[in-house]
């Protein structure tokens, strides 16, 4: 599943400096044996009793010394090119925030969409500023052989450029508790113009969202909205509509038990979410700290949803 060929202009710069290193590599080992081999059976006992002392031919020490060394000058060199091109984003790239959490991804772009997968336009420079909600997680795209950890306190950045439409794996790469191992999400790579179409609607979203209570915004602000639907549709989490007042299925320590799903286990999947998980969901919802206060309008506003 995360074995991919190489994609996008970091994909392919890494790419380079691998096989070059690979293709120096193989070359020599090859070499290296055949001479070996060659010399056992050239120069064996039998047909050389005497050996021969051989010193000093100065054009043989010139080419050992000067091949290598602009093999490995070489090699430093696509090396160091290719990683100042990774680390230097174009001034135009397009900004997003990445928030790693345990155990799941939020991304934020500069109109204010959240989202917890990473949607870019074909052929645009993306530039990504990690950080961590609280432990150190690791971001980490195969395809586009990219990878940077995410600190908590600290800001680290990374950009690509996408040059297929597609879908890519992202996983991390930090040991960072029990759920790390789905601590996975997707780049979507779409054509440009479903990529506008796309921003545009959820600009369309966060502007009529303005003028509603204080429970709606918060429901944007806090990302809950990335993984609940409003309108029936599960994402990754159950859909809120007409959600609160329902008996469900939780799983609780493992073990299953039905609850009613009033107010107070909104408040406690608010501030604890991962004790009592709605069956068939993983148990990925990040801890949010909310006041009271805010608690109190997010809840009524979900009550709202009929
Ligand atoms: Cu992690």
């Amino acid at each position: 599943m995360f074995v991919s060929w190489a994609t996008g202009l970091s994909g392919k710069v890494v790419d380079q400096v691998f096989f070059y290193i690979l293709a120096v590599s193989v070359f020599l080992l090859a070499l290296i044996t055949f001479l070996m081999v060659y010399f056992v059976i050239r120069f064996r006992k039998k047909r050389n009793p005497q050996a021969t002392d051989i010193r000093e031919n100065i054009w043989l020490e010139i080419i050992w010394t000067i091949v290598p060394t602009l093999i490995v000058l070489a090699m430093f060199y696509y090396g160091l090119t290719g990683f100042h091109f990774l680390k230097k984003a174009p001034v135009e790239a397009m900004k997003v925030k990445v928030t790693a959490r345990q155990w799941s991804w939020l991304f934020e772009y500069e109109n204010g969409i959240k989202s917890i997968e990473l949607r870019i336009p074909i052929g645009k420079p993306v530039k990504l500023f990690l950080t961590s909600q609280d432990v150190i997680h690791g971001f980490y795209a195969p395809a586009f052989r990219i990878k940077q950890d995410v600190v908590p306190g600290m800001t680290t950045t990374l950009w690509f450029q996408a040059t297929e439409v597609g879908t890519f794996d992202v996983l991390c790469t930090q040991y960072c508790g029990l759920q790390h191992a789905i601590m996975m999400t997707k780049i979507v790579v779409v054509p440009s113009e479903e990529f506008h179409q796309w921003y545009q609607k959820g600009r369309e979203e966060m502007e009529a969202i303005k003028g509603k209570p204080r429970g709606a915004q918060l429901f944007q602000e806090k990302g809950c909205i990335a993984c609940h639907s409003l309108d029936g549709t599960p994402r990754v989490g159950p859909t809120l509509k007409g959600f609160l007042g329902k008996t469900v299925i939780v799983i609780t320590d493992g073990e299953e038990r039905s609850i009613e799903a009033d107010d107070d286990y909104l408040r406690r999947s608010i501030l604890e979410p991962n004790t009592d998980v709605v069956k068939g969901f993983p148990p990925i919802m990040p801890k949010e700290k909310m006041a009271d206060e805010e608690i109190h309008e997010l809840i009524n506003y979900i009550k709202g949803l009929k």
